[in-house]
């Protein structure tokens, strides 16, 4: 359905000033937004909604990280109730499933400013019992909901190139049109609360069992006496030609682990998607092998490097 898709065709603008220009089109809406959470994904998305013209009020954890922010055309909320309370729709991106229970239940967190009239959209990547329970507290205070987590890492989020996965309220989807144009390329509306999760948990499962896989060839061809960037140079111009197996394989071959994506959330997604997979009585055997590579890499020190420095739990 076409009209469950805001879609932004790549395939016609191919370069960078390309989608600098068309993005330039979008009617930022006159909501007032507010954003939660400026980590890697946070800050991208929202320096897209301050380029596009939303008037957007920021907050983090860590108060500094809205300095830039601020410098960019942002205002900056003191606490979270104070955002959710100055704001049409708040948009929360964190860490993980604690994270965003400390975010929407903790004191002076999201719940204590919603009332009818209000909107969360919940972007960080989590388990469908907690999203269920962040949508059910919303609700319950007469607010709008919306789980909205995204596919792709620090570069598309930069781009404003993410694919939005969203589920819940759909009036609320609809509202958030010019924010997601500004965030993303392509958003869907899956249906219900948990689908939209369900989907990115599944999409990161595959990802990561990829992502593994690729790390135990790039050793066995380095322990057979493979030149990697030959190796490299040869999966280029087959069918494993895509961008995460030319952007991982560069960072494998220079050793390069800065974080795009954070090694320690691709195994919390590889976690969540296994206790997916135990409650649906579902059998992933890569992606449990592939989770224990995760976690032997975390053990080794690589949870804030890059999700590709897996490949130091195979290098051994
Ligand atoms: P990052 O770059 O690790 O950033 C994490 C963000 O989450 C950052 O803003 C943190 O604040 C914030 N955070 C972490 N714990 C808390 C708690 N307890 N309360 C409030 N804020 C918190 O992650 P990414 O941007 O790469 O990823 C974000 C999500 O998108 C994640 O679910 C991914 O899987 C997908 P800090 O700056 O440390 O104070």
């Amino acid at each position: 359905n076409e009209s469950d898709l805001y879609n932004f065709d790549e395939s016609e603008h191919e370069t960078e000033s390309d989608i600098v220009t068309a993005k330039d089109d979008i009617t930022p809406t006159c909501l007032k937004i507010g954003f939660l959470g400026l980590g890697i994904m946070g800050s991208g998305m929202v320096r897209n909604l301050i380029k596009t013209g939303h008037s957007v009020m920021v907050w983090n954890r860590t108060p500094m990280k809205c300095r830039d922010f601020v410098q960019a055309g942002a205002s900056m909320g003191g606490t979270v109730t104070e955002v959710v309370a100055a704001c049409d729709i708040t948009f929360g991106c964190v860490s993980d499933p604690n994270a965003v229970r400390d975010l929407v239940f903790g004191t002076n967190g999201v719940l204590q400013s919603i009332r009818p009239g209000k909107a969360y959209v919940e972007m960080s990547t989590i388990d469908v019992e907690t999203v269920q329970d962040v949508a059910e507290s919303i609700e319950s205070r007469g607010g709008r909901f919306l789980e909205a987590p995204v596919i792709g890492t620090r570069k598309p989020a930069e781009d404003g190139m993410l694919v939005i996965v969203a589920g819940g309220d759909r009036s609320l989807f609809d509202d958030c049109e010019s924010c997601f144009l500004a965030m993303g390329k392509k958003a869907f509306y899956l249906g219900e609360v948990g689908s939209g999760t369900r989907m990115k948990l599944v999409a990161n499962m595959v990802l990561g069992s990829v992502m593994a896989g690729y790390a135990e060839g790039m050793s066995l061809a380095e322990r057979a006496g493979l030149d990697l960037q030959t190796v490299l140079d040869v999966f280029k111009e087959g069918p494993l030609n895509c961008a995460a197996v030319r952007s991982k394989g560069d960072a494998i071959l220079h050793s390069r682990f800065e974080p795009s994506f954070p090694l320690k959330h691709q195994q919390k997604d590889m976690r969540l998607a296994l206790a997916l997979g135990d409650e649906l009585k579902q059998s992933l055997p890569v992606a449990a092998a592939a989770n224990e590579m995760f976690k032997r890499a975390i053990s080794l020190g690589n949870g804030d490097n890059d999700m590709s420095s897996v490949y130091r739990a195979t290098a051994l």
